[in-house]
């Protein structure tokens, strides 16, 4: 989106410098963490994608971002681990990126671990419709910050629509029918925002 050359690697969280994944090289310097990322390609590289906005844009593109990556990350977290229907949907596809004959056992200790920690972050504590509707009303917040904008920001896009777009993709993506599924896919004006960008930056 910023025009700088990249190469995308698959990210095994084995080897991430934090145990998780994503994390960039750059020129021999390795950051982990999308955001620390991004702060780190906007001082090297200029910022061609926020510069323009204003302290209040920039506040409420911050919120958004926080608002998705660190509450409804965990909500699609359970999506995919926790619940019955999303872990046999997810698991065929997680199954080959393990070594062969100890996967199986390893998955289900990962998935172990990934129920408790939904449980200590809290989000696991809720009941299903609550995790749903939850999840519901992040993408409702989107929705709205979106309005009838081309991006959330105007005309062109900023780093906040990446983010957006990566939620909005996923949610889409998932093969599992459920509430906030179905109100993304039921939100024309959210949907023709990820046609937009998909047709942009990945077509
Ligand atoms: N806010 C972080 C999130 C990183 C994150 O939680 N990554 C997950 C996968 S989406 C991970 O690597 N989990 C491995 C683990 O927790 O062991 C970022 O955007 O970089």
């Amino acid at each position: 989106m910023a025009g700088v050359p990249f190469e995308s690697k698959f990210g095994d969280p084995r080897k991430a410098p934090r145990g998780k994944v994503p994390w960039i090289e750059d020129d021999g310097t390795i950051i982990p963490d999308s955001q620390a990322a991004i702060e780190h390609l906007k001082r090297r590289y200029g910022d061609p994608l926020d510069a323009r906005l204003g302290k209040e844009e920039w506040a409420r593109g911050h919120s958004l971002r926080r608002m998705l990556e660190e509450g409804t990350y965990f909500l699609a977290v359970h999506q995919r681990w926790a619940d019955d229907r999303g872990w046999a949907a997810y698991k065929p596809y997680f199954l080959p990126l393990l070594p062969a004959f100890i996967g199986g056992p390893v998955i289900e200790m990962i998935r172990r671990a990934q129920v408790k920690a939904l449980h200590a972050q809290g989000v696991g504590r809720y009941t299903e419709e609550q995790k749903l509707d939850m999840m519901v009303m992040d993408f409702e917040a989107v929705a709205v910050s979106l309005g009838d904008k081309d991006y959330l920001f105007g005309s062109e896009p900023t780093s906040f629509d990446a983010t957006t777009y990566a939620f909005l993709t996923a949610q889409v993506a998932f093969p599992v029918s459920t509430k906030p599924k179905a109100f993304v896919e039921g939100n024309s004006a959210l949907m023709a925002y990820k046609r937009r960008i998909d047709e942009r930056y990945f077509r």
